[in-house]
């Protein structure tokens, strides 16, 4: 960290199951740079969490540089922000084991990511999938953290968080910050151009999404494609027309305009306006990020370089609360 001075913690992770989409970038990647003069900002690649689902080792290996530079090219500083892989902290996996002995089976059982990701990959429904929540209140307590930047769909597993974080308080004293969440008040959720339903996942098919390093041609075809209706008024209503409400959220999220001001200016025009307007703010949006991680792609020694100093430093803040922990519970001293 740059300065000595005690601020408030600010941690969030990305999984590398997959190139980042817009969705990752909406709801949560494009704030963290934001939030780094402010606060001490921690923000890890969880790769730990990226095995609930089987993974390629090779493309796993690959992906974690590739969230690295994007981290970077987004405008985070590694002076400023910690910016690490999450299987470099041993930390992570132990009180996370710790955590799951304060976690209940019911309240895992409620947590809607878990029947979603059992639905789409039956036939690897591991435990891991399932403990997945306990394992991210891990990586959030460990750093005693205030706010976390995350989309909406990762309420209910803050929530949970919070859950265990006073649940352990309660019994041993104030040994966690109860973190708050940080969700975006536009654009906290992206769907899926296909199946606008459905968040936009980057684990889903190429059409579904558009991802971090599409060139503008090939954004501008995803979005063409783009799932809407039959009728033809632009008009915000996610329940009755989810597809275009989805391509207005995007608009209003990148611009800052609200979806009743960009409906009102296009009023009278049809969807193939609407799609030419969201190609153009998502390219104009990435261009800069783009260009950015071209560069740092090729300098694989930099990537690793960052990485490693990254969890030298994390790793010293995540022993300080483990070691509580430990000797909280009654873990014998070494
Ligand atoms: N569609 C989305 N809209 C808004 N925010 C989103 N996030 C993910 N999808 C959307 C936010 O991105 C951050 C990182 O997410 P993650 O990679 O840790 O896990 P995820 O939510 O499971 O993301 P994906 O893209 O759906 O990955 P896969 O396909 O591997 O499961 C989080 O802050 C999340 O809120």
């Amino acid at each position: 960290m740059e300065t000595k001075e005690k601020r408030p913690v600010i941690f969030s992770g990305i999984q590398p199951s997959g190139m980042l989409t817009l969705g990752n970038y909406i709801g949560a990647l494009r704030r963290f740079s934001e939030l780094q003069d402010q606060y001490d900002c921690i923000y890890c690649v969880v790769d730990e969490h990226a095995i609930t689902v089987r993974q390629n080792p090779a493309d796993l290996r690959r992906r974690c540089l590739e969230l690295t530079a994007l981290y970077l090219a987004s405008g985070l500083d590694p002076q400023k922000s910690i910016l690490y892989c999450q299987s470099h902290v041993s930390a992570h996996a132990e009180l996370a084991w710790i955590l799951n002995c304060f976690t209940y089976m019911g309240e895992l059982n409620r947590m809607t990511q878990f029947k979603d990701k059992s639905a789409k990959h039956a036939d690897n429904i591991n435990a891991g999938l399932f403990t997945y929540p306990v394992l991210m209140a891990a990586d959030i307590l460990l750093y005693q953290t205030s706010y976390v930047p995350v989309g909406a769909d990762q309420k209910q597993h803050l929530e949970l968080t919070r859950d265990i974080a006073q649940r352990f308080n309660g019994v041993y004293g104030d040994v966690f910050t109860v973190p708050e969440p940080l969700i975006s008040k536009t654009g906290g959720r992206v769907m899926s151009l296909q199946e606008p339903e459905r968040k936009m996942s980057k684990s889903d098919p190429e059409d579904t999404f558009i991802s971090l390093i599409d060139d503008p041609d090939t954004i501008r075809r995803k979005i063409k494609r783009a799932v809407t209706d039959s009728e033809s008024e632009i008009r915000f209503d996610p329940e009755n027309k989810p597809g275009v409400s989805n391509l207005l959220n995007i608009i209003s999220a990148l611009t800052g305009e609200s979806t009743d001001d960009i409906c009102a200016g296009m009023a009278g025009q049809g969807y193939g306006a609407l799609k030419t307007r969201v190609a153009d703010c998502v390219i104009e949006a990435l261009s800069p990020m783009q260009a950015e991680y071209k560069k740092l792609i090729a300098d694989k020694e930099y990537l690793m370089k960052v990485q490693a100093e990254s969890a030298e430093k994390a790793a010293y803040l995540a022993q300080k609360t483990l070691r509580k922990v430990q000797k909280k519970i009654g873990f014998a001293a070494r």
